[in-house]
């Protein structure tokens, strides 16, 4: 019998400052992403996208430090309960960003079905500021902390609890650019970062056999979170915080299928893609080549 996928695309740009990356949905379908998973051993169930408020400007800063925290906390809410009842229905949630704040619900819906929910954080960034340790103010770059409980209570309480993982049960792979609190809150929290470094130095293959090896045995199920600037801005350019030095497309390749050899994926987002500042939509693109790879596409 095929296994089901459900996608749900999340149009949120709240939760960072360049405009466009409310178009990632769009740009997704657009690359082919229906069609290719078909092909595989998948029905595949378009479940639409959630749809975000448009707030006027003034509401940019409604919080302290937290930029849109009102319009944040209300989307995260919604895709929580959308990807609960994807979950419930036995279908595999395939979320489309829309910027990486979007985590924050995706987590909130997924982890109550876990008792140990691992994730995966494929990223340039580590995204565990708080409103203290943010350079800008932007939820994006906040929604992992939220998700072990660290933050404000309007995002770390979405679905009504938290923590919604245990630090122990993360690993981040491609980090380059960390903020000095993400870098005290990793090492607090003793998070089990592959930096680029670890990357180049071991290679991919170890890296992901570690992870792999790190979560299976205390998790039972792995979230993926892959941020397209964990990619190296040549391979991804349509990104709206790109860092040099990053993990390529054929390491991405092979982490993708890493990791459905290993069967511990059990739901997934790609995030951050903005066709704005993409070159003809070359970054939905790479997204849905590593989808097809994630579900099990072989080159031979
Ligand atoms: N660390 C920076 C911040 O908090 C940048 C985060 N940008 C991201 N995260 N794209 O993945 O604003
Ligand atoms: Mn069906
Ligand atoms: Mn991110
Ligand atoms: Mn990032």
């Amino acid at each position: 019998m095929k296994k089901h996928i459900s996608i749900i695309g999340v149009p949120m740009d709240l939760g960072q400052s360049r405009r466009g990356v409310d178009m990632g949905p769009s740009a997704i379908r657009y690359a082919g992403v229906v069609e290719r998973l078909e092909k595989l051993d998948y029905e595949i169930h378009d479940k639409g996208d959630i749809e975000i408020g448009r707030p006027g400007k003034e509401e940019e800063v409604s919080e302290g430090n937290l930029k849109y925290l009102k319009a944040v906390s209300k989307a995260s809410e919604e895709l929580a309960s959308a990807v609960n009842k994807v979950i419930e229905s036995n279908s595999f949630p395939l979320i489309f960003g829309g910027d990486h704040s979007i985590a924050i619900g995706t987590l909130a819906g997924v982890s109550k079905h876990y008792k140990n929910l691992g994730v995966i954080w494929y990223d340039a960034h580590g995204d565990l500021n708080t409103s203290e340790t943010s350079p800008s103010g932007n939820i994006h770059g906040m929604p992992l902390a939220v998700s072990i409980g660290v933050g404000h209570s309007a995002l770390t309480n979405i679905a009504d609890y938290t923590p919604k993982v245990k630090p122990e049960n993360i690993v981040i792979i491609g980090a380059r650019s960390l903020d000095e609190g993400e870098k005290e809150l990793i090492r607090e929290k003793g998070i089990k970062v592959y930096t680029m470094h670890e990357i180049d130095r071991l290679g991919m293959t170890k890296v992901m056999e570690e992870s792999v090896a790190y979560l299976k045995d205390k998790t039972d199920g792995v979230h993926l979170s892959l941020d397209l600037d964990g990619l190296d801005p040549g391979d991804a350019p349509g990104v709206g915080t790109p860092v040099l030095g990053g993990i390529s497309y054929r390491e991405s390749h092979l982490a993708m299928e890493i990791l459905e050899e290993s069967k511990l994926i059990t739901s997934a987002e790609f995030v951050e893609v903005n066709p704005i500042l993409d070159e003809r939509n070359k970054t939905a693109t790479v997204a849905v080549a590593l989808m097809g790879s994630l579900f099990g596409e072989k080159l031979l």
